[in-house]
């Protein structure tokens, strides 16, 4: 069984999709291997997406990952990472397909409703961010 990293980003916490977001997480046949609610600070939410720092788009990034609480996740199936990948949809809410959950529940390209992550090193890295092994028995 493969692992990926997921996030329930602010403004579907905010908007109350965060239940039906684990309805669909579960009828799709992952394993939720962990999951926490968190509220990140800018600094916790620069770390994780420290890749797209040279991005124009980091500030506008930081700041809303940062403002509210959001759900992390670890999803486990087979192929989990395309997978969820493909549940999420596109990047932008306006390009995803019918059916996905950004189409559904995301609002902007930055307001995406839902992270995932995008190779088993880039999965590594941000589960290790946020949960122990404990964690995730
Ligand atoms: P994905 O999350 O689908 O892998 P990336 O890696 O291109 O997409 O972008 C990382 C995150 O940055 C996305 N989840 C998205 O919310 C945000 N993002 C990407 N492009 C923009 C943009 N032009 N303006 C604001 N936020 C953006």
């Amino acid at each position: 069984m493969e692992r990926t990293f997921a996030i329930i980003k602010p403004n579907a916490f905010a908007d109350g999709n965060s239940g039906k977001i684990l309805s669909r997480i579960y009828e799709e046949g992952f394993a939720v291997v962990g999951l926490k609610k968190l509220y990140l600070s800018q600094v916790e939410a620069e770390g994780f997406y420290h890749v797209h720092k040279e991005r124009p788009f980091f500030a506008e990034l930081t700041e809303f990952m940062s403002s509210g609480p959001c759900i992390v996740m670890v999803l486990g199936a087979d192929n989990a990472i395309k997978k969820w990948r493909d549940l999420m949809g596109a990047t932008n809410p306006a390009e995803a397909a019918e059916g996905t959950l950004r189409r559904e529940f995301g609002t902007s390209l930055g307001e995406n409703a839902t992270h995932g992550s995008d190779a088993s090193e880039t999965a590594a890295f941000e589960i290790g961010y946020f949960f122990s092994g404990l964690e995730l028995l």
